[in-house]
């Protein structure tokens, strides 16, 4: 047994994860740790597939309400799914064969804002949480739980669920304890009191999880990495898109709307774009930069080491194998730049208000008016979820979305007359950036923001079909209005891809 049990009420209750696992039963509600790459169970998920075969072969079915951070591991997504082991699934996944699954109607999905997951499970949306099965890096002394890489909703799933799972997982570094900020303030209305955090690297919380021992039911020793985040170099449109976003920012300081600079706190999703846009503030001008995100990518670690990124707080790491290696070996000085909070936290409206965030998010699609959509193909298929995006875009100071001008080699252009699926509203858009050129659309009314998003983010092979549809829904005799659109022809672009394959009308 490894030394990161400390205390000897739980060291009774390892036991191994076959074991553990037969607790959880057909129908339950399971919640379990995890955000992006990090902090997935590594035991009790291939061991709870196990069951679900067995059953299976036996003639019976299995399956549980699966409630987590945001994704989980790749693998553990794709696991369950292949089995056909969740019949409901929130708040977030990234996965194929579960996307498959959700599409094809065989698996429930709710996606709702992360900042939301933990209150609406406490507010008794989900039913009971039967099962919570979280990883942890260790067990002190007095039965507190030292979290792993990633914090999610884990305070929450220890505190709701009937019985408790822990997994300690000591291939997470010792020297990980001391970077959370476990916030235990939070209540439902009306006891709600403010959350006093005004400045990204505050501590309003403690280091560690509690947990009530009694509803521990089995600890499982697991020594296990976390799965890596792929990670591509920036390709020439997402380098475009980044000096875009630069070049504005230089402006913004110019016009005194932004601080020189440091900027106002940066939050970035995940992938290509996000990773080059911060690639490119490490040859700015900018030092003693933060960030208030919800992870944490390699981009950010080679920004602190520069000096560039003074702090940095998120609710999960979502690194590389590059990246978990730079952070494991040089932890001690990352303890001291990094903060992870709960979700709740690192997403929390009060406080991505109070702190002015530039959010930064991918899109598939915006309109000609700023409506953004974030998570449906084509209006109906599912890509990933809203996530958080919808957290910082909603009540950031600067709202920017980010996305190349056209998908699938050209055939999709993603300037559209009207979205099918409507993640952010064009009130929540202030800033839409492509290759092309970024559209600011602050104080613009409707039929000034479609003439700025056709000519500045729209590719000049679909900027004719865009003008065409604007202007005759603009001339439409009697019916123009105050956001011109032809209902007849709005989804045309879409249709015509359906159809054909593509959206161009030409070759
Ligand atoms: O699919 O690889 O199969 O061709 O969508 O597109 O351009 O690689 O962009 O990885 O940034 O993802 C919106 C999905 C963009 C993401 C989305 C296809 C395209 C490709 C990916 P292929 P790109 P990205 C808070 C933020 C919601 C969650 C969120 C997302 C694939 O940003 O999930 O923002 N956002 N969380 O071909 C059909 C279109 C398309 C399209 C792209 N218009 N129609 N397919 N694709 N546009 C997180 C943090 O704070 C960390």
């Amino acid at each position: 047994q490894s030394s990161r049990i400390r205390n000897s009420v739980f060291l009774q209750k390892v036991t191994v994860a076959e074991e553990a696992v037969k607790v959880i039963g057909h129908g339950d509600t399971v919640a379990v740790s995890g955000f992006a790459s990090a902090g997935t169970p590594k035991a009790i998920i291939p061991a709870l597939v196990g069951r679900i075969h067995a059953a299976r072969a036996a003639g019976s079915n299995f399956t549980i309400d699966l409630l987590t951070g945001a994704s989980v591991s790749t693998e553990t997504e794709r696991m369950l799914a292949e089995v056909d082991g969740i019949a409901l699934r929130m708040p977030y996944q990234a996965e194929s064969t579960a996307r498959q699954k959700i599409n094809a109607g065989r698996m429930d999905y709710v996606d709702i804002h992360l900042s939301h997951v933990a209150q609406q499970v406490w507010e008794g949306y989900y039913g009971p949480v039967d099962v919570a099965v979280v990883e942890v890096a260790g067990i002190t002394e007095t039965g507190e739980l030292i979290p792993s890489a990633s914090v999610g909703n884990n305070k929450t799933w220890l505190d709701v669920a009937e019985k408790v799972i822990l997994e300690v997982n000591s291939w997470v570094p010792d020297a990980m304890d001391g970077i959370h900020d476990i916030y235990y303030g939070t209540a439902l209305p009306p006891h709600r009191r403010p959350i006093e955090l005004t400045d990204v690297e505050d501590r309003i919380g403690q280091p560690h999880y509690r947990v009530d021992p009694g509803k521990v039911i089995a600890v499982v020793e697991t020594n296990a990495p976390d799965s890596a985040s792929p990670l591509t170099a920036p390709d020439a449109v997402s380098e475009a898109i980044a000096a875009h976003v630069l070049e504005f920012f230089d402006n913004e300081v110019r016009r005194g709307r932004l601080p020189e600079n440091t900027l106002l706190p940066l939050q970035a999703g995940i992938g290509n774009v996000a990773n080059a846009v911060l690639g490119g503030l490490d040859r700015g001008p900018y030092r003693g930069l933060t960030c208030y995100s919800e992870v944490i990518q390699d981009g950010m670690l080679h920004l602190i080491k520069h000096g560039t990124v003074r702090f940095a707080s998120a609710t999960a790491l979502a690194l590389s194998e590059a990246g978990i290696a730079e952070l494991t070996s040089n932890i001690d000085f990352y303890r001291e730049h990094i903060r992870l909070r709960p979700q709740e936290i690192s997403n929390h409206p009060e406080v991505v208000r109070r702190l002015g965030i530039i959010a930064m998010n991918g899109m598939l699609e915006a309109d000609i008016y700023g409506n953004v959509n974030s998570t449906h193909v084509m209006g109906t298929k599912i890509m990933n979820g809203i996530g958080g995006s919808g957290d910082f875009a909603r009540n950031g100071y600067l709202s920017m979305f980010l996305s190349p001008s056209t998908a699938k080699n050209g055939a999709i252009s993603s300037i559209v007359p009207m979205t099918p699926h409507v993640d952010h509203t064009e009130h929540d858009t202030q800033v839409v950036v492509t290759e092309q050129g970024l559209a600011d659309l602050r104080g613009l009314s409707p039929r000034r923001r479609s003439r700025v998003i056709i000519e500045r983010c729209a590719h000049p092979e679909f900027r004719p079909l865009l003008t065409d549809y604007v202007e005759r829904a603009q001339a439409a005799p009697g019916a123009a209005g105050h956001t011109p659109h032809l209902l007849g022809e709005a989804f045309s672009f879409h249709q015509r891809y359906l159809a054909t394959g593509t959206m161009r009308t030409f070759h």
